[in-house]
């Protein structure tokens, strides 16, 4: 049966429908406008209490039983453990990929959020402050992720990508609404083609999610 994706058109809600089309799982998607406040309807809170999407619910969880699961990252985690794909069995090479997966989301996410949410603020010294700050940080973050790719294909992986590649992936294709320029980043430029010219990806990106 069907996994169902609750989500929107969204980073976070893009980086799961790239590791469902990547993972080959069978799904359907819930939108939950966000905008118009769907997050907050009690039949969605009921299973993603801080009314935020991405969610999912897979009828068939590890027992056989329904299970849901929200935060993006555990999203990520749980889809890998279930498809076996793009999260090492092994302890060693699992590390690198939940420490570049909590990256994103502990920064790499928030961060250029708070950029998208000052944007839109009226002119003024708050908005002023608000882009000097995080556009400092945004930028910090991309310089973080240059360095680590450098003479890598992947963040965390050889050979083939992994979950924080997919979770860093939904927020870089933001780059230019939080005025980031690639030829700034280099290595991070070409890691995002390489990934972008994935069919699992594009699909992933394609995929109506609003
Ligand atoms: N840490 C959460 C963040 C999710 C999140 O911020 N979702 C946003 C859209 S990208 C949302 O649902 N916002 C609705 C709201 O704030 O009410 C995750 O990674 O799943």
């Amino acid at each position: 049966m069907a996994i169902e994706l609750h989500t929107w058109n969204t980073p976070n809600g893009r980086k799961i429908s790239i590791a469902l089309e990547e993972m080959g799982l069978a799904y359907t998607v819930k939108t939950v406008d966000i905008g118009k406040g769907e997050q907050f309807d009690p039949a969605f809170l009921a299973f993603s209490p801080n009314n935020r999407i991405p969610a999912i619910i897979d009828p068939e969880g590890p027992d056989g039983k329904p299970i849901t699961v929200f935060e993006s990252g555990a999203i990520l985690i749980y889809l890998a453990e279930k498809s076996g794909r793009f999260l090492p069995k092994d302890l060693r090479g699992k590390v690198p990929v939940l420490e570049w997966l909590m990256w994103q989301m502990g920064g790499f996410g928030p961060m250029p959020g708070q950029v998208h949410h000052f944007l839109m603020q009226p002119e003024g010294p708050a908005r002023a402050y608000g882009l000097e700050r995080y556009g400092k940080e945004t930028r910090r973050l991309y310089g973080v992720l240059d360095k680590r790719l450098k003479g890598r294909d992947f963040v965390a992986t050889e050979g083939e990508p992994s979950i924080a590649d997919f979770a860093i992936l939904g927020w870089a294709w933001r780059h230019e609404r939080h005025l980031v320029d690639f030829a700034d980043f280099p290595e991070v430029g070409r890691w995002y083609a390489t990934m972008m010219a994935r069919p699992g990806v594009r699909k992933g990106f394609e995929v109506a999610l609003s």
